[in-house]
């Protein structure tokens, strides 16, 4: 693929998370008909906790996991542990078992003994999944190396096999995203069936999910439906689907992707994020509205500092291939 096309990807995918997290935050828990009946259609940044543009705890555990990844050139657990605690900050809004972990790591347990303690076995929140992008961006030519750190990055907070499987599956769907061409028609099912094929799924949850997205993908309108069947709550079997099946049913727009996931109402921050890590990923930086780019948060670590660790990100692919 041509190279600069690459790096807009890159950037897409992370911008695309931080942009869904902050449509998506301000009715975070609302329903689809409570979002439609107070707001109709949502496609500006509502005002939010930290104000207009502002990101969650999903864009901020992504940016821990890119800094990572950048400064030990892949997967380093211990440091990538110790990079979620140092960022954490609790006005963004995190989950309860993510905050378990964050303690157990601050209090200097072992990164590959927490995940496994947060509720008695592991958690299966979407947390793993939410933050993942920056894995399927520096791993979208080796779908295995990509498997065993999206399954690691997991095991820090989320070791529930669950858990796992949702953060793989999350970080296939941005490296399949990047690996399409953005002015070509996407197959829908063909994606479905290369995504459950490039993941060994253990668990008897993702693939019965996959067949009833089949099934629905030409009715996308009927809300009550999509959420009844996929789910929108703050478990990864009740949303990375559901991002999955937003981007496949809005493939031509970044902005009707994003738009439709929040819609859906439930966990919209994070089904927003993940949305936009997998349509960001396909359309790049350059087809996403330049009027939520301007509005996104750009503090120390805001929207040119996530560009600049996905430039990185970028750079580190092609110097090793
Ligand atoms: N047993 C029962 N319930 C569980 C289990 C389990 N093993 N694992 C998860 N849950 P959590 P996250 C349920 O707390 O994934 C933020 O708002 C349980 O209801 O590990 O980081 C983000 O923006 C639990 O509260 O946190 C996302 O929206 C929930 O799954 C979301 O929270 C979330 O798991 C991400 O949360
Ligand atoms: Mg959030």
């Amino acid at each position: 693929m041509d190279s600069f096309l690459l790096k807009d990807k890159f950037i897409g995918s992370m911008l695309g998370t931080h942009i869904g997290d902050a449509l998506g935050m301000p009715v975070e828990g609302k329903g689809y008909e409570a979002i439609e009946k107070n707001f109709g259609e949502i496609r500006d940044m509502l005002d939010a906790r930290l104000g207009a543009g502002t990101y969650t705890d999903d864009t901020e555990m992504m940016i821990a996991l890119a800094e990572s990844l950048v400064e030990h050139r892949g997967f380093n657990g211990q440091d990538m542990a110790q990079r979620f605690a140092d960022n954490f900050n609790p006005d963004r809004g995190y989950g309860s078992g993510t905050i378990q972990a964050l303690f157990m790591i601050k209090s200097g347990m072992p990164w590959e003994e927490v995940g496994e303690r947060v509720f008695y076995g592991g958690s299966f929140g979407n947390g793993s999944s939410m933050r993942v992008a920056p894995i399927g961006a520096l791993y979208y030519n080796s779908p295995v190396k990509l498997h065993e750190v999206a399954c690691l990055s997991s095991r820090i907070t989320h070791a529930h096999i669950l858990g796992m499987e949702g953060a793989a599956l999350q970080a296939m769907a941005v490296s399949k995203a990047i690996n399409l061409h953005p002015h070509k028609n996407v197959d829908a099912r063909q994606f479905i069936d290369d995504l459950i094929r490039s993941i060994p799924l253990e668990a008897d949850i993702y693939k019965p999910k996959f067949k009833v997205m089949e099934a629905i993908l030409e009715t996308p309108d009927d809300k009550k439906v999509v959420v009844e069947m996929l789910g929108h709550d703050s478990s990864a079997p009740n949303s990375v689907p559901t991002a999955i099946y937003s981007f496949l049913t809005h493939t031509h727009d970044f902005e009707e992707a994003v738009v439709y996931a929040v819609g859906l109402g439930g966990d919209t921050d994070t089904i927003g994020a993940m949305t936009g890590a997998i349509s960001g990923g396909f359309h790049g930086k350059s087809r996403i509205p330049s009027r939520w780019l301007e509005i996104l948060e750009n503090g120390r670590k805001g929207r040119d500092y996530i560009e600049m660790l996905a430039v990185k990100l970028w750079k580190m692919t092609s110097v090793d291939s």
